[in-house]
């Protein structure tokens, strides 16, 4: 990187930007947060022709402006060599990774960004559904298998950031908690995950924001104007 200070522009909150968030973390790069907050500063971007298809996350580095979060995280994860070291190892890597994503979209999310509190409801249970009968046992087998504690090889990959993304939801949101009971590996991989350098501090810091509610959802309107 550049001797310029990264910059990651996004909202106050998760969503497509945590990924990057975590893969900064763990290779302990400084950067600075810009959070939005309102629909002029998003404008202003679009005016200074930041974002390639006017949309969030952002992040300007090495003289780039690179948007679209799974770009930006594999970027990020090509440069602090957060790959796999095969090939083999590296299609295994990409599997978990679009089942991650797909767990996420599943609606861990996104339920909060429903209209209705019954939409929202339905949103998180489907998604609980989802997590539990597809994604979870998969994820507790690999993990069962790996001497490391990662999900691919013997150290912290692109894998790791995107499930550890959504399985987190599941440990935050008090009343789907109780699904992580049937499955200890993912219990020890939250603790491994969450005690490696650069994430450790992370985690524990206002940096790190929590799932989201109301006041983010009515920040991400304004400024997306919904
Ligand atoms: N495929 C894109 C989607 C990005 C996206 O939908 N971002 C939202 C914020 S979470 C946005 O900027 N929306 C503005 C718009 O679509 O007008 C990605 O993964 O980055």
């Amino acid at each position: 990187m550049s001797t310029v200070k990264p910059r990651f522009t996004y909202f106050a909150g998760r969503g497509l930007g945590e990924v990057t968030r975590l893969a900064l973390n763990a290779a302990k790069v400084e950067y600075d947060d810009i959070y939005l907050q309102s629909r002029e500063e998003f404008l202003q971007l679009i005016t200074d022709d930041k974002l390639l298809f006017k949309q969030v996350p952002l992040l300007e580095v090495d003289g780039q402006n690179l948007t679209g979060s799974e770009p930006v995280l594999r970027y990020v994860c090509n440069k602090y060599n957060f790959q796999a070291k095969s090939d083999e190892d590296q299609v295994k890597l990409e599997m978990l990774c679009m089942g991650a994503r797909d767990m996420l979209k599943s609606g861990l999310s996104g339920a909060q960004f429903q209209k209705t509190r019954e939409e929202q409801e339905a949103m998180l249970q489907g998604a609980v559904k989802q997590s539990k009968n597809r994604y979870f046992p998969v994820f507790e087998k690999v993990l069962g298998e790996s001497k490391s504690g990662f999900l691919v090889g013997d150290s912290l990959t692109m894998a790791d950031f995107m499930f550890f993304d959504g399985l987190s939801y599941v440990n935050e949101i008090p009343k789907i908690k109780p699904l992580l009971d049937d499955f200890p590996n993912l219990k020890a991989y939250i603790e491994h995950f969450s005690n490696q350098p650069g994430l450790k501090e992370y985690l524990s810091s206002p940096r790190r924001h929590p799932p989201p509610d109301d006041e983010l959802v009515r920040v991400v309107k304004i400024v997306l104007d919904w």
